[in-house]
């Protein structure tokens, strides 16, 4: 049998937490051969809900779930862990400025980073999924100096799904039928889902939609908007598709991307595609033996290199914003 996997979830009292720890002790994030240990964290205010959490687990009887440590310490929290998934984070409340949101996050994941640095498992993999999602990343990534900046991601898959499910929705296809959309970016409205170079049961997506203003136009727009038009329909911010996407997200990064395909993941720059380097940009990647590779040498038309630029710009902005909230 397997050693189980220790894996963090932080914020785990909240909405994501809530849809995202059944699936990892179901084997939807690491596989249905894989034991897991559920390691959860929230704050204080939360402690009860995240016990209520950790009743339920025991009470669904996972065969996959060998234990559950429900915590508000950040060290306990992060001992030993394997993966961590980051949901927990400051939200923008109404009226609260840019800097203020930014400035509780930077802190937040200032000292999360330390921790896991300190108390995680050696070659511990971590995905920031809480907004700003790639300027968290970017920030534990600088507190945590000693984990490898390849083990340091966000989440775009959310993003990349959106978009693979609104072809297959024109193209009345099977989602699975459609691959190889890239989202180029920052996890927010100046993200580009780029269609270029994705297929349709093996086919061109541009060759087979025939309509270049729809997928330049509305089709970008409503993959950029997806968020807020899910907060209006249910009065609540996406959950189970961003716990969908986190499994996602990590199992391909884990056990591999299928040959032939490519996903999107919020990952450190090396400057490919003349995104500046340093900043943390989702790209398309391809996984293998538990490490991710940007994809090269795809052709980026003038439309791309205006979007891609200015979602860059935004990721600058924000860094430099995050950095003059460091005290
Ligand atoms: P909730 O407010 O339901 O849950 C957040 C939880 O984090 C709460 O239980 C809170 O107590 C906890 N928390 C706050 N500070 C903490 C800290 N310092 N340590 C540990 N836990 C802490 O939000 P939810 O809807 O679950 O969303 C979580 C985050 O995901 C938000 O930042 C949200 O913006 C972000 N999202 C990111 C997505 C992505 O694709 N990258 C999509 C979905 C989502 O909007």
């Amino acid at each position: 049998a397997k050693e189980p996997v220790r894996v963090l979830v932080t914020g785990a009292a909240g909405q994501i937490g809530y849809a995202l720890v059944p699936m990892i002790a179901r084997g939807v994030m690491l596989g249905p051969d894989q034991p897991v240990i559920l390691h959860m964290l929230d704050i204080p205010p939360a402690a009860e809900a995240l016990n209520g959490v950790k009743m339920e687990l025991i009470d669904a009887a996972f065969p996959l779930l060998k234990g559950v440590v429900a915590t508000t310490d950040v060290v306990e929290a992060c001992t030993g862990v394997n993966i961590a998934v980051m949901v927990g984070g400051f939200p923008r409340k109404e009226g609260m400025e840019r800097k203020d949101v930014m400035t509780k996050n930077v802190s937040i994941y200032k000292s999360q980073a330390s921790a896991l640095e300190k108390h995680a498992a050696a070659n511990c993999k971590v995905l920031v999924v809480a907004n700003p999602a790639n300027t968290n990343a970017l920030i534990l990534k600088e507190f945590a100096p000693s984990i490898p900046e390849k083990n340091i991601t966000c989440l775009t898959r959310l993003d990349h799904n959106r978009a693979l499910g609104q072809i297959a929705e024109k193209l009345k296809v099977q989602v699975s039928d459609v691959k190889n959309a890239i989202i180029w970016g920052n996890h927010s409205s100046t993200q580009y889902p780029d269609v270029n170079h994705a297929t349709a049961c093996g086919k061109p997506v541009r060759e087979l939609v025939k309509n270049d203003a729809w997928l330049n136009g509305e089709f970008i727009t409503t993959v950029q908007q997806r968020g807020a038009a899910i907060i209006k329909a249910r009065k609540l911010s996406s959950a189970l598709s961003a716990a969908s996407g986190a499994c996602d997200h990590i199992r391909d990064w884990v056990l591999g991307t299928p040959e032939g395909t490519w996903v999107s993941m919020g990952v450190y720059s090396d400057g490919s595609y003349n995104v500046p380097a340093g900043l943390i940009y989702s790209f398309p990647v391809t996984c293998r033996n538990g490490e991710w590779t940007i994809v090269q040498g795809l052709p980026i038309d003038e439309f791309s290199r205006k979007k891609m630029d200015a979602t860059a710009d935004e990721l600058s902005e924000e860094k430099a914003l995050a950095y003059s909230c460091l005290s």
